[in-house]
């Protein structure tokens, strides 16, 4: 079984991207001993949205750290980056000549990142889910751990793949999503209407894997919640508790009901407090194992291992999609 996934390197992960995507990585990479897992540093689908150089450069090298600070194996796990291998903005490109435009119009990121971005909206922009398609069909994927905000980019794929099965003969394995429910969509802390992001202009919405801790929990104190003032889950009445509970429970593994057994009589005072503090563990524990493999020469070995798999891997794919397209001599 192959399991597949990749973030792109815009801004410093946040606790969203965390809970919703690396931690199930890891939870993947030991629940499955025999998988063959791809992980990526995407940073071709970063400059759909022009990026600032030492930004960027500095990003791609951070989240290639992180990776590994959150728990990926690099024994298990092949961490490569993106555009170290060419054969994904080659099949892109195949795949744009196999799609449509409607298609590409009626993904919701792309009407809510163009509608940002106004007059400068780039081509890559709305080609993006062809490089995605690309990525995941590159290495007959068998699993796709992402958030709900991934899932239709995922739909998608599934549908280029078996229409270019259909087309031109067996090619592509049709990949399966990996959602898991409560972690798929963490709110962000002012407004839990909206998801955690690390493109928010107001950073007290998010917390990032490198914030200093003592903001961080700052934030967590300062979320946004109600005036109902007990302790329960309910998304509709208190959205902004709820989410909170969540990242409680995904960062304890105790359950919603077991977390609400528990501040039976206090108030959220108390329950923010234990939280900043459960919160501001996890950081420091995901700092120090961040600043130690920058502190060695490892990354570096990591990445060229992953850029050699992958690209072998990629390349004999792409020949074979050549040849079913009749392309070259
Ligand atoms: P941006 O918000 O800047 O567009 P992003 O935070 O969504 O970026 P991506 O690189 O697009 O980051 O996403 C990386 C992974 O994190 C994806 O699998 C995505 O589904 C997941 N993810 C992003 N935000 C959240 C969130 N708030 N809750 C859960 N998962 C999330
Ligand atoms: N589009 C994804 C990042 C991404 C990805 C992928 C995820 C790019 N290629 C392939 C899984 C598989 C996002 O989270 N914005």
């Amino acid at each position: 079984m192959r399991i597949l996934s990749g973030i792109q390197p815009t801004n410093v992960v946040t606790l969203g991207n965390y809970l919703g995507a690396m931690k199930n990585f890891v939870k993947l990479q030991n629940e499955f001993e025999d998988a063959d897992i791809l992980v990526f540093v995407a940073d071709l689908h970063s400059i759909t949205i022009p990026k600032d150089r030492s930004e960027l450069k500095k990003n791609i090298k951070t989240l290639a750290a992180l990776y590994i600070a959150v728990g990926l194996d690099p024994k298990k796990v092949h961490l490569f980056i993106q555009s170290e291998v060419p054969p994904h903005a080659e099949l892109s490109y195949i795949i744009e000549c196999n799609s449509y435009i409607g298609e590409m119009e009626r993904m919701i990121q792309f009407k809510e990142k163009s509608q940002k971005e106004g007059e400068t909206v780039t081509t890559g922009l709305l080609t993006y889910p062809c490089l995605m398609a690309a990525d995941i069909l590159l290495y007959d994927t068998d699993l796709v751990p992402v958030g709900a905000d991934q899932k239709q980019h995922l739909e998608l794929t599934r549908n280029i793949a078996e229409r270019f099965n259909n087309k031109y003969g067996d090619t592509f394995k049709v990949p399966e999503p990996y959602i898991v429910k409560k972690s798929a969509r963490i709110m962000s802390l002012q407004d839990p209407d909206k998801k955690m992001s690390k493109s928010d202009p107001n950073p007290k919405g998010y917390i990032t894997l490198l914030d200093n801790i003592n903001e961080a929990k700052n934030k967590i104190r300062r979320a946004v919640t109600d005036s109902i003032g007990i302790i329960k889950y309910d998304e509709e009445n208190q959205k902004g508790l709820a989410n909170l509970i969540n990242i409680y429970s995904l960062l304890t593994n105790l359950s919603i009901e077991e977390i609400e057994k528990k501040y039976i009589g206090l108030g959220y005072k108390e329950f923010k407090e234990d939280l900043a503090e459960i919160v501001g563990q996890e950081l420091e524990k995901i700092q120090d194992n961040y600043s130690s493999i920058l502190a060695s020469n490892e990354l570096d070995e990591i990445l060229d291992e992953g850029r050699e798999y992958a690209l072998k891997l990629a390349e004999r794919k792409l020949a074979k999609v050549h040849k079913k397209i009749g392309l070259g001599r």
